[in-house]
């Protein structure tokens, strides 16, 4: 019995030393060390050896077991990180290979022309200030000296949210709420969304305005001509020329629009500005005292002007974009050109 335990260890380390796969490592670990493998079978049969032979018989088992149980674990674990090796040699990774670029994400035009202009009005002293676009009809009418039924409401058509409540045809209610808040001097600028109900080539029912206001004493047209020409020849180049025309907005008083030379043809007439020679860039007056009224300013000692642009007029202008549409669509193919 003593030999056949030794013929059985001789086999099984044989049969390892064979063995290639973790399949086969661990049938010969079920063949011979399993509850019914061979060792165990030598072993039920212990009442067949001489009782003197019995300590050594169990003695051998015992290190036979051992030895083998510790074989077949060095192999597997052998097998294993041969394994693995073979994984990364086969997955081996080319990292002298150029890498894929990040594409980095482009300041949006309209935003790029909002943080320029309020940056060149912040140098005249004017603070950016930001309201609802979800608006009372007070601020963004009534007390804007347009009351209900007044014909100047056709000229904003409006999104009516409920009976009262409005989406903001323009970001003038921003100012009117800064102005019951803090007495003059003013000076405050309104970037924002605005809504109308409006849709074509250069119209969309949503669109960014901004919009400034100056109150303080004895402010004269002239302030209000100076600080235009100065602010539209940094945005559109020192040698601009400008034309202001008489207008009517219902929250100022005298009116005017302003215009800038054809950026397109330098005046001389083209498609862009329908052949006048001039392209529409702002519309600004002197603040109605109508308007203080509703603010409790008094309009004997306090006076002011305004002005609003539409941002994607300008961008349109100063990159040559004649769809007003492409702002919205998110096409990066368009929006990192600028
Ligand atoms: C207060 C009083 C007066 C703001 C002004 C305009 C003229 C104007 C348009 C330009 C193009 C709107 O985006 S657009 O369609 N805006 O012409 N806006 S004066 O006047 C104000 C604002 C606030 C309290």
């Amino acid at each position: 019995m003593i030999e056949d335990l030794q013929e059985l260890e001789d086999k099984a380390i044989a049969e390892l030393q064979e063995a290639q796969t973790e399949d086969q490592i661990l049938s010969i670990r079920t063949k011979y060390l399993g509850r019914k493998g061979l060792l165990t079978g030598l072993l039920r049969n212990i009442s067949q050896v001489p009782d003197a032979q019995k300590p050594l018989f169990g003695k051998r088992c015992n290190e036979v077991k051992e030895l083998l149980s510790a074989r077949i674990e060095e192999k597997l674990l052998y097998q294993f990180q041969q394994k693995k090796e073979d994984a990364l040699i086969k997955e081996k990774i080319d990292v002298t290979l150029p890498g894929r670029a990040v594409k980095y994400g482009r300041i949006h035009p309209v935003v790029q022309v909002n943080m320029e202009i309020c940056s060149i009005l912040a140098s005249y002293g004017f603070s950016v200030v930001e309201g609802p676009e979800v608006e009372l009809d007070y601020y963004n009418f009534e007390a804007l000296n347009i009351p209900k039924d007044h014909p100047a409401r056709d000229m904003q058509d409006t999104f009516y949210i409920e009976e009262g409540i409005v989406l903001r045809t323009h970001t003038s209610p921003v100012q009117v709420r800064v102005m019951e808040k803090i007495k003059p001097p003013v000076r405050i600028l309104s970037p924002g969304k605005v809504y109308r109900r409006d849709s074509d080539i250069s119209h969309t029912p949503m669109f960014h305005q901004i919009e400034g206001l100056l109150v303080e004493e004895r402010v004269t047209f002239g302030d209000l001509k100076g600080i235009l020409t100065a602010f539209l020849k940094k945005v559109f180049g020192d040698d601009t020329k400008l034309r202001f025309r008489p207008s009517f907005f219902p929250f100022t008083e005298p009116s005017a629009e302003v215009d800038i030379i054809c950026v397109m043809c330098k005046g001389k007439g083209c498609r862009v500005c329908s052949h006048s020679g001039w392209l529409e860039i702002l519309g600004a007056g002197m603040v109605d005292p109508e308007v203080f009224k509703f603010v409790d300013y008094d309009y004997e000692k306090y006076n002011g002007f305004a002005f609003g642009l539409g941002l994607e007029r300008i961008a349109m202008l100063k990159y040559g974009i004649s769809d007003i549409r492409l702002f919205f669509e998110n096409d990066n193919r368009f929006l990192k050109q600028f």
